[in-house]
């Protein structure tokens, strides 16, 4: 069999669920194929496995079977109105951002076929969106970027007589300061973004983010930032002694120097494959999210999550309802699900984020080693060093656009 006929087959087995994502990293890395030949492959494989956005004409495939079951009696909420639910759920979410046996079981409880696309940025989301796709019921925003939707008149206020597991959520987490009485999101997930290194490579004192934005000769070529542009700048911010929302023009002329300066060691802007490059040992040393450090961890244990001295974002990703949405009924059902403390607390083991769900913690749902893990539930001196992205405006947000465009094109 040739090369191409065996990546061929690899990329079939892992669009089929036969083959794990990191499986197929790890095929392709025998190959020795180049860096940007295994991203494409990735890509590639990722966009068919997550088809194009709906437009309520041409819904995408299924993410998982179901379709069309008669829900399994006595396992629906009584409180949920069985008559009202419609026979398809489109969902938008971050990728490996959910447990894919928690799709299935909805679909096998409810009877709705559940159709997964993902998203790599907060900014992807709103831009797809904004730009027609009308078809989503349920999307994933953070923190800032639900204030920006609320502002923008976007989302669905939920509906709280179906959405009755909000019971569960712990009530530090609800109330937050982007959605004051939870009127348009409920919490699914919370972390940090700081930054993985291999110890193996880089030994074991690292704290600061000196090594990524004036790092080591050793990692040039080997850095990978997020590709998001309010935490590459608000990591940068952050380094220099600034406040993570800071838009003045002086300190964001000193954040486009650095980046500028740093690029030549970077090996991509990437938050899809971040972990890979790490795990596969393209990468030393990346910025990445909480679950994504920890998952890559499990897999190369010289890997280590630094939460930096100088402070990193702590975030909150939330299940939103889009005004365009076109079952609204059965994205009120879905989100209600999700926070059953059973499903809550297996999901947040399988991607490996906090949970917010207070009940799943005290059921016996979420393991003990993540609730005991410094680096999920960070510590009150750490706590002290985190900072929440804010909407920073339309003048902020412009000035952000601009900078990051002058840094990823330079
Ligand atoms: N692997 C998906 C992780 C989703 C993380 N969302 C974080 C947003 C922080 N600004």
């Amino acid at each position: 069999m040739s090369p191409k006929d065996l990546v061929d087959r690899w990329l079939q087995d892992h669009q089929r669920g036969r083959l794990s994502r990191r499986e197929l990293l790890r095929r392709l890395s025998l190959l020795s194929l180049s860096v940007p030949t295994i991203g494409t492959l990735l890509a590639c494989a990722r966009t068919t496995e997550s088809p194009t956005a709906p437009s309520g004409a041409t819904p995408a495939a299924p993410t998982a079977p179901g379709e069309g079951r008669t829900p399994a009696a006595g396992t629906i909420p009584e409180y949920i109105d069985r008559s009202k639910l419609d026979k398809e759920l489109h969902f938008y979410n971050w990728s490996d951002y959910i447990d894919p046996a928690i799709l299935t079981e909805f679909q096998d409880t409810y009877g709705v076929k559940v159709t997964m696309d993902t998203y790599a940025s907060n900014e992807d989301l709103l831009a797809k969106l904004q730009g027609g796709a009308s078809g989503y019921d349920v999307i994933v925003p953070s923190d800032y970027m639900v204030s920006i939707m609320i502002n923008l008149r976007m989302l669905e206020p939920l509906d709280y007589s179906v959405i009755k597991t909000i019971a569960n959520i712990d009530p530090e987490n609800l109330k937050p300061y982007y959605d004051p009485d939870n009127t348009y999101s409920v919490p699914y997930m919370w972390g940090t973004s700081g930054y993985s290194y291999d110890t193996s490579a880089l030994g074991d004192d690292l704290s600061s983010w000196k090594e990524l934005f004036e790092p080591r000769p050793e990692v040039r070529k080997k850095v990978v930032m997020l590709d998001d542009q309010r935490e590459v700048i608000g990591a940068a911010l952050m380094y220099l002694g600034y406040e993570i929302n800071e838009t003045s023009d002086e300190a964001l002329a000193k954040v486009k120097a650095l980046l500028l300066a740093q690029k030549p060691y970077v090996l991509a802007y990437s938050s899809q494959n971040n972990d890979d490059l790490l795990v596969a040992g393209e990468a030393l040393i990346a910025h990445i999210w909480t679950g994504d450090a920890l998952l890559s961890a499990q897999e190369k244990p010289s890997l280590r999550y630094i939460i930096p001295v100088e402070g990193c974002t702590v975030w909150q990703d939330n299940l939103c309802v889009p005004k365009t949405a076109p079952h609204k009924y059965t994205a009120m059902a879905f989100i209600d699900f999700l926070n059953r403390p059973d499903i809550a607390g297996r999901n947040a083991n399988y991607i490996m984020y906090g949970s917010p769900n207070k009940a799943a913690g005290a059921q016996g749902f979420i393991d003990q080693a993540m609730l005991q893990n410094p680096a999920v539930y960070p510590p009150p001196e750490v706590w002290k060093r985190l900072q929440w992205i804010k909407d920073v405006g339309e003048e902020g947000t412009l000035k952000h656009d601009r900078l990051w465009t002058e840094v990823k094109t330079a």
